[in-house]
């Protein structure tokens, strides 16, 4: 396969890379794509150097697959010109998502509806993937009516300059601001821009995404997003309130048995998902898993998992692996 990674020295970009590695994608040939003050800089892949071409080189270069890390606006010009071209875009923007013609995809929940035709493909948000995969096989099971859901997330959702923030204000250094405010001993309830209704797009994503990806518009889904000073990955109390009752211990089964899920549920032994420990790895973890007492068929749980993984690089990456395999590209 000649893969392109567009975006290749942001931050999803490397990760891309790294997890293209470990998971041994079968690429014949690199593109590293990024914007013109890059082109020309090496990226290392698997021990060897890649020199940055930019996007008209990379299109002309014709891949079979190009992943996307590098802004809506990017995604938007470029990803229709690769599309022509015959490659297939699988794009970790929020360009895409919503567009009916274009499927948004958890590959353990719908990769089975992608075709050869699917030109352009978007991957989900981090903090829809990681709370999603984790609904999707409850839904199956109970039905579920409503979702409230409170985020923690980490700076590495914003890119290389909130990291850059936090690192100076932990070091008393003053510097550029990605936020508004300082991070640093802090919680700043806006993610993204607000709309209209009072919601932050962060949270709006959550709502629209989950229901386009589990391909239930009945599900209701209310969030309240929260950027924290932590790096590891994104963190959610998640309320669910069923159509019908549930067993706990069954609860437990079905999370344990979802591909790409690892619960860490033990009390007693102060056993939870934290993002200090998810970092780097591409499972999605689940914790604090109960009954939410104050009303009937509702469930508590705190899902974790390192956003710059699973919540994006990763996600598109295992897109990827099921293009290849299916022979879709
Ligand atoms: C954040 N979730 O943590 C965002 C980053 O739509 O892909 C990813 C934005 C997106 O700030």
């Amino acid at each position: 396969m000649k893969v392109a990674v567009v975006g290749a020295t942001g931050m999803v970009g490397e990760v891309m890379l790294k997890v293209l590695a470990e998971r041994n994608f079968p690429i014949t040939e690199l593109i590293p794509v990024a914007s013109e003050k890059s082109v020309g800089k090496e990226v290392d892949f698997k021990g060897k150097k890649y020199k940055v071409v930019n996007l008209d080189t990379a299109v002309s270069m014709k891949p079979q697959i190009a992943l996307f890390s590098a802004g809506g606006d990017t995604s938007k010009e470029w990803a229709p010109k690769f599309a022509e071209a015959g490659t297939t875009v699988i794009d970790n923007s929020s360009a895409w998502r919503m567009d009916p013609t274009k499927k948004l995809v958890v590959p353990e929940i719908n990769a089975c509806g992608l075709t050869a035709d699917d030109k352009i493909i978007a991957n989900p948000n981090c903090s829809t993937i990681q709370m999603v995969l984790v609904l999707a096989p409850l839904h199956k099971k109970y039905g579920i009516k409503r979702v409230v859901v409170s985020t923690y997330q980490s700076v590495t959702g914003t890119g290389v300059k909130a990291v850059k923030q936090l690192e100076n204000e932990y070091a008393g250094i003053e510097g550029e601001m990605a936020y508004k405010y300082p991070i640093h001993r802090n919680a700043i309830p806006q993610i993204d821009v607000f709309e209209d209704n009072g919601y932050t797009k962060e949270e709006m994503k959550m709502t629209r995404e989950t229901k386009k990806i589990i391909g239930d518009d009945s599900i209701k889904v209310t969030a309240t997003t929260v950027r924290i000073p932590t790096v590891g990955g994104h963190s959610e109390a998640v309320n669910v309130e069923f159509s019908r009752d549930f067993d706990l211990a069954e609860v437990r089964r079905i999370i344990s048995e979802t591909p790409g899920v690892v619960v860490q549920d033990n009390t007693a032994a102060f056993e939870y998902p934290m993002p200090l420990y998810a970092e780097g790895k591409d499972e999605v973890f689940v914790g604090r898993i109960r009954r939410d007492e104050s009303q009937p068929n509702t469930l508590n749980m705190w899902i974790v998992a390192d956003n710059l993984r699973k919540g994006a690089a990763t996600n598109a990456v295992q897109i990827a692996e099921y293009l290849v395999e299916n022979k879709l590209v």
